[in-house]
Parts: C-alpha cells; sequence; structure tokens
C-alpha cells in the first residue's frame, strides 16, 4: 500500500512535501487537485473541511499540514535521508528553522498573493505593508543566518531547507529579496540546484502563468 497525496504541483506547501518525497525516493500516489476534477476536489474538502493543502493518506491514517507530512514519512518510510536529524537537540533547530520559513517567509509571501487576487474593494493595503515588512526582516536575518552555512541547519539537507526551497522561490517573486543580502541568493539558488527541489519547480512550471502577480521569466 502507498501513501497518497493529494496535492498540485504549484502549490509551496505542496513542493514542500513533493521535495522529501523525491529525497527519499518515496513510492506514493498522487492525487492530483485539478479544478477540472470535481470528484477528487470533493473527496478532498470531505476529508479536509480546512481546503488547504497537500494532505496524506495512509490507510486508515490522515495526516494534515506539510511540516506534519514530513515526520509522518521519516517515521513511516523512512530513506537514506533524515530530514530530521535523529538527536533530539539536533531536530529542534531544524524545526525552529522550519517554522521560520513557515511563519515569516510563507505567510507573509501568502498574505500579498491572496490580497492581488481579491475584489478591489475586498483588498488590504495596510496588511500588505506588514506583509513586506516582515518578509523584509525575514530576508535580513535570514542572510545573517546563512552566512558560512550550506543547509539552514547542521551540515546535511533537512526539512528545514525542503521548506525553504518554495517558500524562499516564492517570496523572491512576491517581493524581490535585496541583491546585497548574497548569502539568502547564494542559498535559494543552491536549493534550486538540489535535484529533488529542482524536480518540483519543474513540475510546477507548466502552471506559472496563473501566477497572480505575473512569473518572472526566470528560474
Ligand atoms: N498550514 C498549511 C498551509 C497549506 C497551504 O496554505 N496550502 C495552500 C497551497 S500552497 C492552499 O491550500 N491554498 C488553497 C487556498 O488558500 O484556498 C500547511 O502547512 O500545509
Amino acid at each position: 500500500m502507498k501513501p497518497v497525496l493529494y496535492a498540485h504541483p504549484f502549490s509551496s506547501y505542496c513542493q514542500k512535501v513533493l521535495t522529501a518525497l523525491y529525497e527519499n525516493g518515496t513510492d506514493f500516489e498522487y492525487r492530483l487537485l485539478d479544478h477540472n476534477d470535481a470528484e477528487t476536489l470533493l473527496d478532498f474538502e470531505t476529508r479536509w473541511p480546512i481546503k488547504r493543502f497537500p494532505i496524506l493518506v495512509d490507510g486508515d491514517r490522515q495526516v494534515m499540514e506539510a511540516t506534519v507530512l514530513i515526520e509522518y514519512l521519516g517515521l513511516h518510510y523512512p530513506g537514506p535521508v533524515k530530514l530530521i536529524p535523529e538527536d533530539p537537540d539536533k531536530a529542534i533547530e531544524v524545526r525552529m528553522l522550519d517554522r521560520f520559513f513557515d511563519n515569516y517567509v510563507s505567510t507573509p509571501q501568502q498574505k500579498i498573493v491572496f490580497n492581488a487576487i481579491r475584489q478591489e474593494a475586498d483588498r488590504d493595503p495596510y496588511g500588505v505593508r506588514e506583509a513586506r515588512d516582515m518578509l523584509e526582516r525575514a530576508y535580513a536575518w535570514l542572510d545573517r543566518h546563512m552566512e558560512g552555512r550550506v543547509w539552514a541547519s547542521g551540515d546535511t539537507f533537512t526539512l528545514a531547507d525542503c521548506a525553504a526551497g518554495p517558500f524562499l522561490f516564492y517570496a523572491d517573486w512576491t517581493h524581490a529579496i535585496d541583491p546585497a543580502l548574497t548569502h539568502v541568493h547564494a542559498y535559494r539558488k543552491r536549493l534550486l540546484d538540489r535535484p529533488s527541489f529542482a524536480r518540483a519547480v519543474d513540475e510546477g512550471r507548466p502552471f506559472r502563468k496563473y501566477f497572480p502577480l505575473g512569473a518572472p521569466d526566470r528560474d
């Protein structure tokens, strides 16, 4: 029996989990959330009325939240790449950085994109300014953090890097990372060169025309 992933290839949170799956060559069934496939959408929305993806279904078990999917895969479908260190103390830093990328890079990035697809009257310029300010602070902190590092935590590729890949990818499209932040740019490039994340990016390529702010002609 294979775990079933309900996902879409252009979604950052799905790319986060796909990166983890590809790192370990984990076999899984891809259930594509396509707006033309009403049956799969209904199945997904019944399973998770919050309607945020991805989710993973493994027999009787259903797991939500991208980070937790990666935790679950590491426990039940372990592979050669340990995305969460076995040393619990090292794992704390990995989880902390995963939260950093989720809360302070992806959340403000999504806020700006969601705002752009609203009706004019429902837009929230103050919220967008706050989100841009948060991204500026997150980029600046990350630049100092990444100085002298290859990956976000420790010497190996971890859960935190699975998050960083898609979140920095779309964050830079949404609110450009200052060219002076060379450590962040080098890290983003390193992530794009990582075969697992590069594959996830390639699978999302056909959907770039749907990026609400307009996808730049790069990456
Ligand atoms: N907290 C969730 C967030 C997932 C999320 O925001 N997914 C986006 C796709 S990248 C989504 O479901 N968007 C659909 C919507 O907002 O209606 C996680 O960590 O998995």
